[in-house]
């Protein structure tokens, strides 16, 4: 006997990332029903490329009882409405949005980082993703941190336009074709022109100068990872459509070498190692599209600080950033908590 899964938000772009994904690595589903807001209830949607359509149901009107678990992917405002209804009703919420990531009866999960910490899900029936800049860079920092101890990083990300949801993919192509020949098109998900130039802000602005993107990155690599991390984070969009790099300098207690941090690397749970110091010898976000793993590449000392390292890292933020992650998040539910079969 398999789960009943409910995938919530199944027409934007994480949710039918998550129907693929599910389907691509066979989850033991018994059922699915994918839901989405009334727009879409009624629609069809593909359940990954098995052939198999799925009817779209009106969340609104959904009842979860008798539900093992649901992905949800409907941002805070329709999850603050919906995830308390269906953990009540004993489904448990893998939950995309930003809503519970701090919460501390919520745990913030990625799999190959903090797995034990799922065990925490039963205060609320409510387990939380982390944002995509944050789940790929912790992915690259775990095996580094148990090896030589991390004290500080600095982050600068390189972030996609798929990472805005569908309109930011829509506003760049339209933005591009438009400047090609010779139109204009206004800004209406960024705030400056994203074809052809980098705009450094990503989601609301804070008291402090940073924005909120920023503070996600600090506040949870340090309820993921370890609160003693020093962390600094500069966010940028880029005219990506999919795929988040990042640039990370890292300093460490002890001593690590470039060489050293390559081999740990290589044998990551979640991380592809493509670092070969010469033309193309690197990973760029084009050639992550559809993959599962975190690549690192340009691994090399920073001789300005003691023990500090460099790196690029790359990965699919639908992916690895959103459901790829809630994905593995039900596989370890399955396999520790929620036993069938
Ligand atoms: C972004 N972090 O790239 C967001 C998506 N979760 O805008």
């Amino acid at each position: 006997m398999g789960y009943r899964v409910v995938v919530a938000g199944a027409t934007g772009n994480v949710g039918r990332e998550m129907l693929n994904i599910l389907a691509e690595r066979e989850f033991p589903a018994d059922e699915i029903v994918a839901l989405a807001s009334s727009r879409s209830a009624g629609d069809t949607i593909e359940y990954g490329d098995t052939g198999k359509m799925l009817k779209i149901q009106n969340i609104e009107h959904f009842d979860p009882t008798g539900w093992d678990m649901a992905l949800f992917a409907i941002g805070s405002d329709a999850t603050k409405i919906h995830a308390p209804r269906f953990a009540a009703a004993g489904c448990v919420v893998i939950d995309n949005s930003s809503l519970y990531r701090m919460d501390p009866d919520v745990p913030l999960i990625v799999p190959e980082v903090n797995p034990d910490a799922i065990d925490g899900y039963t205060a609320r029936n409510i387990i939380a993703n982390p944002n995509c800049s944050t789940a790929q860079m912790v992915v690259a920092l775990k095996p580094l941190h148990d090896a030589a101890k991390i004290l500080r990083v600095v982050v600068s990300t390189y972030q996609s336009a798929s990472g805005a949801g569908k309109e930011g993919m829509d506003e760049l192509f339209e933005q591009s074709r438009a400047i090609f020949v010779g139109d204009q098109v206004e800004p209406r998900k960024f705030t400056k022109q994203i074809a052809f130039n980098v705009i450094p802000h990503i989601d609301k602005f804070l008291e402090d100068g940073s924005t909120k993107e920023e503070w996600k990155m600090v506040v949870e690599t340090k309820k993921i990872l370890d609160p003693k991390i020093k962390i600094t984070a500069t966010c940028v969009r880029v005219p990506v459509f999919v795929g988040h790099s990042e640039s990370i300098n890292i300093e460490f207690e002890n001593e690590l070498s470039a060489e050293e941090a390559q081999n740990i690397l290589r044998e990551a749970p979640g991380v592809m190692l493509v670092d070969k110091r010469e033309d193309g010898g690197y990973v760029t976000p084009v050639e992550c599209v559809g993959d599962y793993a975190t690549f690192i590449s340009r691994v090399r000392d920073d001789s300005t600080v003691d023990n500090g390292l460099n790196l690029w890292c790359v990965s699919d933020n639908l992916r690895k950033g959103a459901a790829l992650n809630a994905v593995q998040i039900a596989e370890l539910l399955g396999r520790r908590h929620l036993k069938k079969g």
